[in-house]
């Protein structure tokens, strides 16, 4: 059995890895450590909640005691660290938690990793530590981290400090660079279940500056099956990119989405642009692919289409969201 620490795993990306693993691998013992912040939501592990290898924990990363206490109880030989504060836009209006829990909570884990000698400890990083690209080119391993906003900048931070770890005392750490995720249970803060459920409610679609910034976009079970092989496989001292060449600018995102509800482009409203906006995002995912044999299975057209009918088949989710106490910071950013 390997007797693992995930954390974050009521988020979106966390949660739909806990719910794929589980139904794969009867040898993980899964132990998820989630402070459940307005982003963390139990109701997305439904389907593995009763099974006897999982275990939810409710903590936070930069609880040094409790981290320490949970790696005896249940033995744990592995981390996953997905848990972060991971909202550009909350970064920009307050870069506190994001500089205590993605740096100072990362840094925690790696201490008590470290003393109870972790056989691998798999940090979720992002495409956005490199920052901007011009028209041209893609984010290599090898790109320098070159983070513009505050919560870039602290995800680059944690990766310094875990690569750091692996250099200076032989952790075995690796990372992952993914570029923007979508699917079911994304909180609707983020592009895609945004526009959704606001095209649903016939509510206009705030779409930054021009439009035209662009994201290379993976669906989210694509990504949890590159950081199973990562765990698997991946190599310790490594950083691996996960993309799938999808790029898209915003404003065909929101096009497409619009397209499929059957709604009109007269939703669309072009907003003041986000402070400090990456242009382009762009991922080369060669060494992930060639050096593990990873491969996406699913294609934008499919996936996109399995997203929005997600969100429409499964609104009480949602609204439980939107209707919550979160309500008073969404109705204020997006002006609804
Ligand atoms: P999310 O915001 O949906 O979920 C974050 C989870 O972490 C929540 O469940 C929250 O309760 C938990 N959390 C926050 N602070 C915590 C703390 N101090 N202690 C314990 N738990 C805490 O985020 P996500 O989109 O699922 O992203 C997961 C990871 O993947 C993040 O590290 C993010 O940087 C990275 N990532 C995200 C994307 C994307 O497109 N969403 C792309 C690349 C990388
Ligand atoms: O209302 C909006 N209107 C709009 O035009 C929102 C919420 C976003 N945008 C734009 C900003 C970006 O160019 O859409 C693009 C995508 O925005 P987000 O969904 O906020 O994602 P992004 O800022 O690209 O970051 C995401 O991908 C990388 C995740 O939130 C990060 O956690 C991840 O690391």
């Amino acid at each position: 059995m390997k007797n693992i620490l995930i954390t974050g795993g009521a988020g979106f990306i966390g949660s739909n890895f806990i719910n794929y693993i589980l139904d794969k691998h009867n040898d993980y013992n899964i132990v998820n450590l989630d402070k459940l912040t307005y982003a963390g939501n139990l109701e997305n592990l439904i389907s593995s909640k009763d099974k006897k290898n999982y275990k939810f924990i409710h903590g936070d990363i930069t609880n040094s005691e409790l981290i320490n206490y949970l790696f005896e109880k249940y033995e744990l030989g592995y981390v996953i660290n997905f848990a972060a504060e991971s909202h550009v836009d909350r970064s920009i209006l307050s870069s506190k938690e994001f500089v205590t829990t993605n740096v100072l909570g990362t840094n925690t884990l790696l201490d008590v990793a470290r003393k109870f000698k972790v056989k691998k400890f798999i940090q979720i990083s992002t495409d956005e530590v490199y920052g901007s690209l011009g028209k041209d080119g893609l984010f290599t391993e090898d790109t320098p981290l070159s983070p513009n906003s505050p919560y870039s900048s602290s995800k680059a931070s944690a990766d310094m400090l875990a690569l750091a770890n692996f250099r200076t005392y032989g952790l075995p750490v690796i990372i992952t660079r993914c570029s923007n995720n979508y699917g079911p249970y994304q909180f609707p803060e983020k592009l895609i279940p945004l526009i959704i459920i606001n095209a649903l409610h016939d509510k206009k679609l705030p779409v930054y500056g021009d439009g035209k910034n662009i994201r290379d976009w993976i669906y989210v079970l694509d990504h949890c099956r590159a950081i199973e092989l990562v765990f698997e496989k991946g190599e310790n001292g490594e950083v691996y990119n996960i993309g799938v060449s999808t790029e898209m600018q915003n404003i065909e995102i929101v096009k497409l989405i619009l397209n499929y509800l059957k709604k009109s482009d007269s939703l669309i409203e072009y907003v003041q642009d986000r402070l400090g906006h990456d242009r382009r995002y762009a991922i080369d995912s060669s060494k992930i692919k060639n050096a593990l044999g990873w491969s996406p299975k699913f294609s934008f057209e499919d996936a996109t289409i399995k997203t929005i009918d997600w969100y429409i088949n499964n609104q009480d989710w949602w609204n439980r969201i939107i209707s919550g106490e979160y309500m008073d910071y969404y109705k204020k950013q997006y002006k609804i």
